[in-house]
């Protein structure tokens, strides 16, 4: 297993679109592998191939306290979301330190593929519900800060830039 670097916003890598995986095989049993020690490490509940400078649909999703419940998600789709806008505080892990209110559908069902390929359909509310979405927006090259003001997005990225050239 090995923890994989984590891209940082503003990076442009984040806004590629990710290509759908043509066949679920070890090496990408390996990438989940990777992917899941990575978040746990982090720590963080989900991430996305995107976000590791991967271009493959691929999410991975930990919500639970125990961080014993793994959830694999490959070439995930959106069946249908429904309920009203709800209001969440997200994070991200290539976004550090930065927390904002983002509006989204309650409830999404998505159909995907498991780590062994077979596929397998979730209806999700609550945090696996946000999750799912952030994540799935991930793999379309969208960040959860392009719902925010112009104002905040610059702040944050002015922030996070600095943040890097500290960091070196
Ligand atoms: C996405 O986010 C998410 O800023 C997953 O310094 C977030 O795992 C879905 C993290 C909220 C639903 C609700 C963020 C860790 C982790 C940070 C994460 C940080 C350290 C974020
Ligand atoms: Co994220």
């Amino acid at each position: 297993m090995a923890v994989l670097k984590i891209l940082k916003y503003p990076d442009a890598r984040l806004h590629k679109v990710a290509a759908p995986v043509r066949e679920v095989d070890d090496r990408v049993r390996q990438l989940v592998r990777d992917m899941a020690e990575t978040m746990y490490v982090a720590p963080g509940i989900g991430l996305a191939a995107t976000q590791v400078d991967v271009h493959e649909r691929i999410i991975v999703i930990d919500i639970s306290e125990t961080k014993d419940a793994l959830q694999v998600f490959i070439n995930p789709e959106l069946v249908d979301s429904a309920g009203e806008p709800r209001v969440y505080e997200e994070g991200c892990l290539s976004v550090p330190g930065i927390y904002e209110e983002v509006e989204r559908p309650e409830s999404v069902t998505v159909r995907a593929l498991d780590a062994d390929g077979r596929p397998f359909t979730v209806q999700a509310e609550g945090l696996l519900a946000v999750c799912l979405q952030h994540e799935m927006d991930h793999l379309e090259g969208r960040v959860f800060v392009q719902y925010l003001s112009r104002l905040k997005q610059s702040r944050i990225r002015s922030k996070l830039l600095k943040a890097e050239r500290q960091a070196a």
